[in-house]
């Protein structure tokens, strides 16, 4: 899949502080050490609804981690999928009377506008999930064939017992595992699995659902996590640096991922860190395509507001955190936008040496992004009270916030 045009990043002077992150797998702050090359596996929509502002926040603190990547100039080798056939778009196409494909391609399209307008970098391969099949079988097979996995009438399961470190991504108890499993695409009450939690790896064709020629599986289709990991597998190989995804994405999504990837290679770890984003509501719940109470970025740019002014309303947050969007937050934003655009429109103003530093060292500290937009409005209000003659310093605040946020001012 070809993926959205990417925006310019500004070069700063001087160089960026390496990040420090929290990793959902030790629990606590990790120091990164990528090589020259980073690589980042972040995943992607399932295209059967718009982008909402919890998309929108998740992957802006995976555009950060990548900003502040290239900020210790660094390259970054980003890979994203898009989950293009799945129970859910199925069950969506079926009940609008849609064909599969179209509403597929259509919301994919879609967000790839959001993403452009909202100015997050593209990944280097965009890949969907039909387009990695031929590259998920043969995973399928050698771990069919290792004795990792097992069938059961006709569909064919992943035993989580399988890898020694099953567990290590998540590490919450059983019964929780149990909960988020039925909870979140797993079957654990299907009889016949070896362990209620083993996750499908392919499931064989079903009368009137989409089905690929599967080799020695037999016609089907892939489960969901065997599909991240065929793709991270393919275009970055084992212990890449970062995995992200949103926190309920850590189990049993990027749990299971992790371990069919170390049952395949015999290695460990799958990645480096396990990184996520906290869930963004809507009047006290979760905005979740399956409940409906979403706000849309495309309602929001084609209502005229900014997509910079929606970029400040996530960064306000960190990203770690849970938090409801409301009109206010948008409004705090906007007010915002509008100050920091007034302050840099000046020939001059107060040096803005310090201030690069400081958005440099809020977000190497856990992409403390709020931090960074509180250490501007500072330099705004110096700005504002007249407080400075050094001519670069507006031209600079613009590139920094450019580069290391994302905003264009
Ligand atoms: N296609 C899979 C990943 S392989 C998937 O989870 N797709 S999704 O469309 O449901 O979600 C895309 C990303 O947005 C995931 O990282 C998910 O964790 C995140 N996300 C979904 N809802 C929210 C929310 N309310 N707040 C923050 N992030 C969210
Ligand atoms: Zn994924």
């Amino acid at each position: 899949m070809h993926a959205w045009p990417a925006s310019e990043v500004p070069a700063l002077p001087g160089k960026g502080a390496d990040l420090q992150i929290h990793d959902t797998a030790t629990g606590g702050r990790v120091t990164l050490d990528p090589g020259p090359v980073a690589r980042i596996y972040v995943c992607g929509i399932t295209p059967y609804d718009a982008t909402h502002i919890g998309h929108a926040a998740t992957y802006n603190a995976f555009d950060l981690v990548q900003r502040v990547w290239l900020d210790t100039k660094r390259q970054v080798h980003y890979v994203q999928n898009v989950t293009d056939v799945d129970d859910p778009l199925l069950e969506r196409a079926v009940r609008d009377g849609q064909d599969w494909t179209e509403l597929a391609e259509r919301e994919t399209a879609l967000f790839r506008e959001d993403m452009t307008a909202l100015r997050m970098l593209p990944p280097k391969h965009y890949i969907g999930a039909v387009e990695a099949i031929p590259g998920i079988v043969p995973l399928v097979e050698r771990l069919r064939d290792c004795g990792a996995a097992y069938e059961l009438e006709g569909d064919v399961y992943f035993s989580v017992e399988s890898d020694t470190h099953f567990g290590e991504v998540s590490r919450l108890d059983a019964e929780t595992m149990r909960l988020l499993s039925a909870e979140r695409g797993g079957d654990p009450e299907r009889p016949g699995k070896k362990n209620p939690l083993d996750p499908m790896l392919w499931m064989a064709a079903r009368e009137g659902e989409p089905s690929w020629d599967g080799g020695s599986l037999g016609r089907g289709r892939p489960g969901w996590h065997i599909e991240c990991v065929a793709i991270a597998l393919d275009h970055l190989g084992m212990g890449f640096d970062v995995q992200g995804g949103g926190s309920d994405l850590a189990f049993p999504h990027h749990e299971m991922g992790a371990s069919h990837a170390q049952a395949l290679t015999g290695e460990h770890p799958f990645a480096q860190a396990y990184v996520h984003a906290g869930m963004v509501a809507l009047n006290g719940e979760k905005m979740s395509k399956s409940k409906g109470n979403l706000v849309f970025v495309s309602k929001l740019r084609h209502d005229g507001v900014d997509p910079a002014a929606i970029r400040l309303a996530l960064l306000g947050h960190h990203y770690r955190d849970d938090w409801e969007w409301t009109d206010r937050v948008l409004q705090d934003a906007v007010e915002r936008l509008a100050r920091w655009r007034a302050a840099v429109s000046r020939p001059d103003g107060p040096s803005a040496d310090a201030l690069v530093d400081e958005i440099r060292a809020a977000l190497a500290d856990d992409l403390d992004a709020p931090s960074a937009l509180r250490a501007v409005d500072r330099w705004a209000a110096l700005q504002q009270s007249g407080g400075g003659t050094r001519e670069d310093a507006p031209g600079l605040v613009s590139r920094a916030v450019d580069a290391l946020l994302g905003v264009a001012l």
